[in-house]
Formats: C-alpha cells, structure tokens, sequence
C-alpha cells in the first residue's frame, strides 16, 4: 500500500514549500518533485492543499470511568471523529483508583485502547501513593514506554493529590526521566466552595464556575510550579485556562524555569455565559473543568499561545450525554464532568487563530501537532514531515468551510460546545500510518488499526537536570569543634 500525495504544499513548524510526498509501509519514504514510485501507488491530488503532520491531542479520556458513570466515546469512535478533523494521535490518561495497583490500571486501559483507529499513547495519573507505586512507574517507564505522569490536584475525595503525594511522584519522576504534568485546581477550595454554594440554594450548572473561580486555579498552578522548582523537574500544566494560571507559568518560564502549558480549544473560544444559559441541557452540556471563563481570560489564552508561553492545544476529549449530565439535576457538583472536542480542535484553531493572524499556519502546526511530540519525546516519528516519520498527515483545504453541528459530528456525544459554528480551515484527507483515514466527507477508519506509541524516557533534558541537582547538592559544613 503505497500513496503518492502530489502537488501539495508541505506545511511544518518551521517552513512551507511545496513538495510531493511519498508514504509507504506506514512511513513517509521520499520528498521531492517528480518522484519515482512504484507501479500501483494511489495518487492522491493535494493542489491547493497544505500537507500538514496529523493533528496530535495531548489529552483526551476516552471511556472513562467518572463520577459514577463512563465517558460515551470509546477509542475507536473517538479517534475516528479525531481523523475526521485531521487528528491521528492521541495521548489519553489510565487514571488507577485510589490503593487501585498502578499496574492493574495500565493494562486495562491498554485492553480499552485496542480498538483505536489511529495511533495512541497515555499518561499515567497517580492517584496514591506507597512503594508499589514508584515501583510500577519504574516498570512503565523502562519496560512499557510510559514517559509522563498525570497529577489531580482537584476531585478530592476521589483521585485527588495531595501535596505529599505530588512531592514524591515529581522526584520519581526526575529519577526516571519522566514528565510530571497536573491538573491544577485547588481541590480543597473546591469542596469548600461547591459546599457553600450550594447551602445558598444554588444547584443549577451556574453553580459550577462559582466554585471553581481562577484563583482557585491559579494557586493551584503556583503551587505545583513552585514544587517542581524545589526538586529541579518539569512541569506540564494542562488544560490552563486562566490568566492567573498563565501568569504563573510565564514568570516561572521567564526565569528558566521548563514549564509547559496546554490549552484547549474550548478554553479559547467558549466563554462562561454558557452557565446562565436557561436551558438546563444547554448549561450542563458545556459542565467541565477548569469551567470556560470570561472573554478576558480566553484573550490572555491567545497571547499566551502567540507568545510561546503556552506551547499546545489540546481538546481534553470527555463525552457525556445528556442523561448522564442529568445525573446532576438537583446538584451541580454531580453533573459528569467533561465535554468533547477532539473533531473541531484544528477547524475551530484554524478558523479563529490563522484567518485571523493570531498564528502563522507554521505556528498553527507547532500548536497542534509538533511541540507536543516534541515535550513527549516522540519528536520526528510524529508532529514532523520528514523521511522516516509516520505517515500521519493531513491534507489540509485552508479556505474549505463546515458548519460544526452534533447533528453530523462523528463524536458520540449528542452535544457541541462549537454548535452552529461556521469554520474555515478542513481536513479533506487524513492519513494514518500511511493509510486514507478520512477523504473528502467518507471515513474509512478500521476498528483496532491504532498502534500504540511507547513513549522513551527523557535524555539530555533530564540528565542536565539531574546532573544540576546533584551538583547543588547541600555540603555538611565540616565543624571541628
Ligand atoms: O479533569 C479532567 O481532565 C477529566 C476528568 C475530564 N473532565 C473535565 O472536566 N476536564
Ligand atoms: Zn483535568
Ligand atoms: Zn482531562
């Protein structure tokens, strides 16, 4: 099976210039002009196009067990609705249950995970801690290709982190090598102010943003950046949805401090009006957390990401249906958390930031797919055009317009936070592994042709850290007397 992708103009994080590009077995074999290829290769006309790398999103759940019920996307139809709108990985998350053995966790989301479309990765959350734990996160970092590690300081009473537990997850971290990436709210506070909120009669998803403001957040993101600080380590932040969060990120990375910081779309475009919205549904439909924000926030999100300061875009992928939502009638704080997004992402990307000139279309790439296989080290095998990557590409129409409705998106999920939104910029043909997934309106993804990417541990990065962290090793002052 071979393709030919012929009068395109390649598009990376870097440069554009058109090229012909030619994939077979599962990889991109030649870029060039007037290429040799083979008797039977597919062409597949790309005037016009972009030939971008496959979208990846950092962070998704699919099927996941929550808050009493389980995500209705499951890994084939998601990365499917995720191929449709020109993203060919993901990276989800194995979420153990608290005492639930890390190990256990790990190889039941990698049973869910065989059914995927495309290609797919996870972090790995930590949710308790004793010795088995940092034992189970050495075996998935040297034998199962695990090279991050997710922590909630939010939902407690559930599989929230205490401080404790995030102190000795980081350090294992920098011992092996891996990521440390957080969810930061201050779960605490979180509790706290749901509580309040609703002893004042408030049960409706307005409540939602009320117990969750910024600064709840924002200490949160401090905290965690402050910690990772003292033990020398990254640190992830996902899903930043507020200035003070980002404020926090941009003097720690100011000061050299290696802070990363993800966005999702969402967070950009979808502001907190959504919680007043009369119609039940309506507000609880857009029930996620860290909640969309005020119009103030979502423009300090887009300097964020046009100053480097965020550096991906992430959908934070977690359906659930409206009589799951309902679960929460009488009581926001036990509406499912979650909503989707992993079709839209690189449209609704697309439409507000490149039309716009917020981003270069080299830097819409970078956002999207690149940086993020470059923090997860799987940097030129994914999130690159070049001879050797995956044949993860997505050919792109920039001028190509679709009206974003739960009525024809591939998400299985009844609900769109970008409902009724008209969006330029459209994948029209999506390969994964070298193979057409999605092209022109017709999917053709295949149950369980995923491939699960191992992600290796951290090299240089992480050595230099290391190596600084011994060389400032406290000396015993040598006292004589
Ligand atoms: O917190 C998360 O990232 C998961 C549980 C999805 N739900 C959400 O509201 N973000
Ligand atoms: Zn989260
Ligand atoms: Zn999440």
């Amino acid at each position: 099976m071979s393709i030919l992708i012929k009068g395109g103009t390649i598009v990376t994080a870097d440069l554009s210039y058109r090229s012909d590009v030619y994939c077979a077995e599962g990889k991109i074999q030649a870029i060039g002009e007037n290429l040799d290829v083979p008797a039977g290769c597919e062409v597949v006309d790309a005037g016009d196009l972009l030939v971008m790398p496959g979208g990846i999103d950092p962070h998704t759940h699919m099927q996941l067990p929550f808050m009493g019920t389980v995500a209705s996307e499951d890994f084939f139809t998601g990365t499917s609705a995720g191929a449709a709108g020109g993203t060919t990985s993901i990276i989800d998350f194995v979420i153990p249950s608290p005492q639930q053995p890390i190990m256990e966790a790990y190889h039941q989301w990698m049973e869910w995970a065989e059914k995927s479309a495309t290609d797919y990765s996870f972090h790995v959350a930590i949710t308790w801690w004793d010795e088995s734990v940092y034992k189970d996160m050495g075996t998935l970092v040297h034998e199962h290709g695990i090279n991050s590690f997710k922590h909630f300081m939010a939902y407690k009473n559930a599989i929230m982190c205490e401080d404790e537990t995030l102190v000795n997850s980081f350090s294992r971290c920098l011992e092996l090598g891996a990521m440390p990436t957080v969810h930061a709210e201050n779960g605490d506070l979180v509790f706290h102010l749901q509580k309040k909120i609703l002893e004042r009669g408030i049960t409706g998803p307005e409540g939602h943003p009320l117990s969750r403001p910024p600064e709840v957040e924002g200490e949160a993101a401090n905290r965690a950046i402050r910690i990772a600080q003292a033990l020398n380590v990254p640190l992830y932040c996902v899903h930043v949805s507020c200035e003070e969060s980002l404020q926090a990120i941009t003097r720690a990375r100011n000061e050299g401090q290696r802070v990363y910081g993800e966005v999702l779309a969402g967070h950009l475009e979808i502001d907190e009006s959504v919680y007043q919205h009369e119609d039940w549904d309506y507000a609880a439909g857009h029930v996620m957390s860290p909640p969309f924000r005020s119009k103030k926030h979502q423009d300090a999100l887009w300097k964020g990401l046009q100053s480097g300061n965020l550096q991906t875009t992430a959908t934070d992928h977690c359906c659930f249906c409206a009589d799951q939502k309902a679960m929460g009638k009488d009581n926001f704080s036990m509406i499912p958390n979650g909503t989707a997004g992993i079709e839209d992402r690189m449209s609704v990307l697309w439409d507000s930031g490149v039309t716009s000139g917020k981003l270069t279309p080299n830097e819409f790439v970078g956002v999207t797919s690149t940086n993020a296989a470059k923090i997860f080290n799987i940097y030129p095998r994914k999130g690159s055009i070049s001879v050797g990557a995956d044949a993860d590409i997505v050919l792109w129409d920039p001028n190509g317009t679709r009206t974003i409705s739960a009525k024809t998106h591939h998400q299985n999920i009844d609900f769109n936070i970008f409902e009724g939104r008209t969006v330029k910029g459209i994948a029209v043909h999506t390969l994964s592994q070298g193979k057409l997934v999605w092209t022109n309106g017709e999917l053709r993804t295949v149950r369980g042709a995923g491939k699960n990417i191992k992600r290796p541990a951290y090299g240089s990065t992480f050595d230099a850290m290391q190596k600084s962290t011994v060389l400032n090793e406290p000396q015993a002052v040598n006292r004589t007397k």
